[in-house]
């Protein structure tokens, strides 16, 4: 047979593959990037490769990474477009969604121009971004943000708290207004602004300035408070929002008080707040810098609560919130360095899909289709990537993952493809873990290779993921 007689570029063979309606014994068929065909005994493809005792999951979506975010806590992230898609398609991730940030000042329209030139050459993997709002001005509301969202960022963020990026509930109520018209997401960083600035000022001058008081300062009551408002804001306004990184049980108890209220209220939690602690964080020298992130992840027993939300649907995006500093920076006051200095965020792209799996799939947990869910289909759907991403169906772009579900591995970070110079998750020990990334049909990671280059991932235009509305919100018309 000629190569051009061939009816598939590649077929996957002998797999379970994880479909949306459950697993099932079938092969892949991939022609022009896209899955053409799912069936047992497929006729040859160009290219063959075999799934035999592997799982062949839809690769992952992850919804909440930095990458290359400038200016961010006065310098930028460790890893640039290169490094970090690089670092998740060795961890079975097959589309990232970072953030364009605005800050006070900053023209929202040049920062996204801007960040579209630092990915194009360098990703590895398929991208949109989500828009920052930190200046919501009246040209931005009106005109910047209808234009983005119809050019394909289909997603807006906005802070609650910290400098340079948060807003006041009545801007708040301004963005939510927008993205209700043109049928956007709002994504909220919810933790209480007064709250952390009066406990940090307060330690502060108490000289109280080890790492333990990060997580103090970050109380979890203030995050309730802070989406509870969110949500209440978004009531007003009658659209969606998505509550991004749940680290406490009583803001994971606002979420599930409000979608049982009918209200539709997503929320997303992260590696950090099942697999590290407050207590990681309170070492006697500075390692525990390592974890220090915001929200901070809460004492041990609140991951029993976390676990809770995500396996009863009140958490249905996991995402990494990957936010890689290196452990000098993070410490660079030396010895002393006060927990206000550290820059916030851990590196987590390439071990959150093998931390999951292994405690959540082997650990018995959660089904495949469950891990599936909330890994890829499901912010795949949020942010107006489905069909095409997020999901093994035909006419899909065949991003797969295939996954040895009896490996187990040592986590360390030499093995890491990230630029920065540590893990959080350093000699975790974790069961099954990603063996092939395919990304649009071309076997990107195989065995321990990578045979990707820089620049072959390309921007994705997400829809919109809900209807626009026309109407006004009904506390308009009263
Ligand atoms: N918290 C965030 O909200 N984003 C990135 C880093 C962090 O710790
Ligand atoms: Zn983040």
């Amino acid at each position: 047979m000629n190569g051009e007689n061939f009816p598939f570029d590649l077929v996957i063979r002998g797999g379970t593959v994880v479909l949306p309606e459950g697993a099932a014994e079938v092969d892949i068929g991939v022609r022009d990037g896209r899955i053409a065909e799912l069936a047992a005994g497929l006729p040859a493809g160009r290219e063959e490769l075999s799934a035999e005792g592997r799982i062949v999951l839809p690769g992952g979506v992850d919804a909440h990474c930095h990458m290359d975010q400038q200016p961010w806590e006065g310098r930028s992230t460790a890893d640039d477009f290169q490094s970090g898609t690089l670092s998740a398609l060795c961890g079975g991730t097959t589309t990232i969604i970072p953030f364009a940030m605005q800050m006070r000042g900053q023209a929202l329209s040049e920062v996204v121009a801007d960040y579209h030139e630092r990915a194009l050459p360098k990703a590895h993997i398929d991208y949109t971004f989500h828009l920052i709002v930190g200046d919501p001005t009246q040209q931005l509301l009106e005109e910047e943000l209808p234009r983005l969202i119809a050019e394909g960022c289909t997603s807006v963020k906005v802070y609650l708290t910290y400098e340079g990026l948060k807003l006041d509930d009545y801007e708040v109520l301004e963005v939510l207004n927008v993205a209700r018209r043109e049928g956007a997401m709002v994504m909220v960083h919810a933790e209480n602004d007064a709250c952390i600035r009066w406990l940090t000022d307060h330690f502060l001058k108490a000289r109280k300035t080890q790492l333990r008081y990060h997580v103090v300062s970050h109380p979890a009551i203030g995050d309730r408070e802070a989406t509870f408002r969110a949500i209440s804001l978004a009531e007003v306004i009658e659209t969606p929002i998505l509550v991004c990184h749940v680290s406490a049980a009583a803001a994971a108890e606002e979420i599930r008080r409000a979608k049982k209220r009918g209200l539709p209220v997503y929320a997303e939690t992260c590696p950090q707040y099942l697999f590290l602690a407050a207590e990681d964080i309170d070492t006697p020298d500075l390692s525990g810098a390592m974890c220090v992130c915001t929200p901070p992840p809460r004492p041990r027993e609140n991951q029993a609560e976390i676990w809770r939300g995500l396996l009863d649907g009140t958490l249905e995006v996991f995402s990494s919130d990957h936010s890689p500093w290196h452990y000098r920076d993070k410490i660079s006051g030396g010895p002393d360095t006060p927990f206000t200095r550290i820059p916030n965020g851990v590196p987590g792209i390439e071990t959150r899909l093998p931390l999951l799996f292994s405690a959540g799939v082997n650990g018995g947990r959660m089904s495949l289709m469950q891990f599936a869910e909330l890994t890829s289909t499901t912010p795949a759907r949020l942010y107006g990537l489905y069909p095409r991403k997020g999901v093994i169906a035909i006419g899909s772009d065949a991003d797969l993952a295939i996954w040895d579900a009896g490996r187990e591995v040592t986590i360390r970070n030499s093995m890491l493809h990230h630029a920065t110079d540590h893990t959080p998750y350093e000699d975790m020990v974790v069961h099954g873990w990603p063996v092939t990334t395919i990304s649009r049909g071309e076997i990107v990671w195989h065995e321990g290779k990578v045979s990707s280059t820089p620049g072959r991932g390309r921007f994705i235009a997400a829809e919109r993921p809900f209807t626009p509305q026309t109407r006004l919100p009904s506390v308009l018309e009263s």
